[in-house]
């Protein structure tokens, strides 16, 4: 696996080089709306640490992450009135990752109405 790229575009997001649509931050993590989302209401979460996705992931820094995906995941469901939510998290471009700094991505969904490819 390669080493963790410090100009990946999130991690320039997080230095503020680059902006976001930020709806959550806390000490260690921030959730922002994905620019291509795949549902309305598509929101990526981050740890601010750096790690390129989970297999490299400093355990240490997964219940925060997790615990701001619960919060965004009910939050978001409540704001666009959604039937459901889908959190899904790729690791490596055969497993569908595509940009190199951990994150989760959770999606309000509707009965009815697939998810956007
Ligand atoms: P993936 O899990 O690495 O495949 O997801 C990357 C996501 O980042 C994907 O949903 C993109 O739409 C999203 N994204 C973004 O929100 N802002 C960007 O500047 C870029 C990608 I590049």
């Amino acid at each position: 696996m390669s080493a963790y790229d410090t100009n990946n575009i999130f991690a320039k997001i997080l230095r503020g080089e680059i902006p976001s649509h930020r709806v959550y931050e806390d000490d260690a993590t921030v959730a922002f709306m994905d620019v291509m989302p795949q549902a309305e209401g598509h929101v990526l979460v981050l740890p601010k640490t750096p790690s390129r996705n989970i297999l490299d992931a400093d355990a240490s820094t997964l219940p925060s992450l997790i615990g701001t995906v619960q919060k965004v995941a009910i939050a978001a469901k409540e704001a666009f009135d959604a039937d459901g939510v889908t959190i899904m998290q790729f690791n490596e471009a055969p497993a569908g990752q595509s940009v190199y700094h951990l994150h989760f991505h959770v999606i309000p969904r509707r009965d009815g109405i697939p998810l956007k490819p």
